[in-house]
Formats: C-alpha cells, structure tokens, sequence
C-alpha cells in the first residue's frame, strides 16, 4: 500500500437507529447479533483529518484542537493499528477530530466520529475507499460507524463474518421530510457505556428473544420507509426500542438508561399520539428520547414539549448525507 504524503480530511454524519444495534456475536470483529436499520441526521458531524508522518514515534490525536482524554484515546490507536495491519504500514499519524455534535444534542459522537475516521485513515493508508470497504472498516472501531459511512436510511447486514457484516444504503437521498425531534434530558455522561450495556445485556433471559424481534422487525421497517409509511415506521421504532430496553432491566446486574425526564417525555409523545398527533418515541444508550415524525407535525409537537423542556432541550434533526472527503 502506498501512504498519502499529504493529509486526508473526511466528514461523516451521526445517526440513530430505527431498529437497534444491541449486542455483539463477536466482540473482536464486532459483529453484531442482528441487523440493524438508521437514519443519518444532517447538522450533526465529524470531521476528521489523517497525517500519516514517518518522523511521529506514536500517533497525535487532538479533538477540537485539544489533546484528547486519555479515557478516549486508547479506542483510536486500537483502531489505528487495526488500520496499519490492514495496510502493511508501520507509520503514525496525526488525528485531529472536530465534533460538530453541539453539547447540548445530546446525540452520540461515537458513530460519527469513527466513520470519519475511517473514512481519512484508510484514504490516507492508501486503502480502498469503496462504501462496503469503509463500512467494513469502520465496523471495528464502533458498530454504529458502519451505517454513517451512508445518509439517508441505513442497514446494517449482520453478516457472519468481517467480510459480511457491513452497512449499505437502503435510500440515500431522501425526499420524505421525516423528522427526529431529540429531547435532550440530560447532558452527563452515562452511567454505563453502550459496550458494557449491551455486554451486561446479553445475560438477559429475554435476550435471544430481542434478537429474534430485531430480526424480524427489518423488512417490515424497510418497507415501511420506502413506502413513507409515519405510523408503521413510528410503531415498528417504538416497539424494538422498548424491547431493547426490556433487555436492560432484565440484565445481570439490572440496569436502564431511562430517568424521570425520560417517562415524563414517552408520556407527553403517547399522549399525542391518542389526541391524534403521528408521533412516536425512541430512545438509546442515554436518557434522551428522540421523537420520530413528520415536519408537518413538528410545531405541534414542539407547542406540547416547551412547557416541560426548554428550548435549547429541543433539537429537531433532518435525514443528512453519507461520508464525503473534505
Ligand atoms: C444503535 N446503539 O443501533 C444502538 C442503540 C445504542 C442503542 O449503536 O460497542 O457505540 O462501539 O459497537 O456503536 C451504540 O453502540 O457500540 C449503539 P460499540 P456503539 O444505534
């Protein structure tokens, strides 16, 4: 492989799933226990820059324009030594990240981040570039960096092996003004990673039961999108999201990412829903809810969440493009 003598910048966008990313068949190659379906959300970004430079005795990792926390860096040089095996390369580099995931988003930067940078690292390593490659690549720094290599909406094929488990677009450019009302609850840190989440999780008794439901959610959510369907795509999102979350409350030890805040939410969006407003809720590994429904209906919605959160708690998100090199 020939190593780019220049830097090489990419940005790739966050994204948040319809039917879940949760749990891993092998947590080396990080393939997951089942497929899994996203939207990616424009205004929320990475963007990432790779130097490869022979005179570096280790790699140089700055996220906006500071030296990254120790708690984060060992995960990228992971990662970048992954990439340096796949490449035949023994080179260091210099990462600088810039997060464009405001703070108070309350969106994971994980996905989006580790898109991007593998999007740069493999340009930059002289890798292929192709999306299946990338999805691939980016797989083994985060699972749901798999499915921001794509805009738009987004399945994850499980696959059984590194080959085939990747990501490929299911409609990269969408035209339907689907909507993604996140409801930040809480700024902090979780409490347990979404690593050690889903770990903790697969010792649920109703764990091969989520698989099974997750599975079986994907072509009915598929045809739900392209058929712009907001009910079908807003029950099938719900449903797995609290399935998913029943394997939280349900784990060894017992755990969930949901505050009061976050019943106070569902709560207002079921209520909605019964005076007739299509509105649907989902949540991550977070106490955030994320409200799924269409533009028309936004300023209703919005009208019902202000008295509760205030505004800067209310960040509504578009369907954004795939990974672009900068
Ligand atoms: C998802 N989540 O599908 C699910 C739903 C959180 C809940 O993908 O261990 O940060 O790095 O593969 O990708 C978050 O998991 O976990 C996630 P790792 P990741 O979006």
């Amino acid at each position: 492989m020939t190593i780019l003598d220049r830097p090489v910048t990419a940005r790739a966008h966050t994204n948040i799933a319809l039917v879940k990313y949760w749990g891993k068949a092998d947590e080396q190659l990080m393939l997951p226990t089942n497929d899994s379906i996203s939207m990616t959300l424009d205004h929320f970004y990475s963007t990432t820059t790779v130097h490869f430079d022979p005179t570096l005795t280790i790699d140089e990792l700055t996220l906006d324009g500071l030296t990254l926390p120790a708690t984060g860096q060992q995960r990228i040089r992971h990662f970048m030594d992954f990439i340096r095996q796949t490449a035949g390369i023994t080179t260091f580099a210099h990462i600088e990240t810039a997060n464009h995931v405001p703070t108070t988003a309350g969106l994971a930067s994980s996905a989006s981040g580790f898109a991007a940078l593998a999007g740069a690292a493999a340009k930059a390593a002289g890798l292929p570039t192709d999306g299946q490659t990338l999805s691939r690549l980016a797989r083994r720094g985060s699972g749901s960096a798999s499915r921001s290599i794509f805009g738009g909406f987004v399945q994850w094929h499980a696959g059984h092996d590194d080959l085939t488990s990747f990501a490929e677009p299911l409609q990269e450019t969408v035209t339907w003004p689907l909507r993604m009302i996140a409801i930040v609850v809480s700024k902090t840190a979780k409490k347990v990673g979404s690593t050690n989440g889903m770990k903790q999780s697969q010792a649920s008794p109703y764990f091969a039961d989520w698989v099974k439901q997750a599975n079986a959610d994907i072509a009915p959510m598929t045809a739900a999108l392209l058929k712009k369907d907001i009910n079908r795509v807003g029950e099938i999102a719900e449903h797995n999201a609290m399935c998913m979350h029943a394997t939280t409350l349900s784990a060894t030890p017992p755990f969930t990412y949901f505050n009061g805040d976050t019943l106070t939410a569902m709560s207002a969006i079921t209520d909605l829903r019964q005076e007739g407003v299509n509105c649907y809720y989902t949540m991550d590994a977070g106490p955030n809810v994320k409200v799924i429904c269409e533009q028309a209906d936004v300023p209703t919605i919005l009208a019902r969440l202000r008295p509760l959160f205030g505004d800067e708690q209310l960040v509504v998100a578009k369907p954004g493009p795939g990974l672009i090199y900068l």
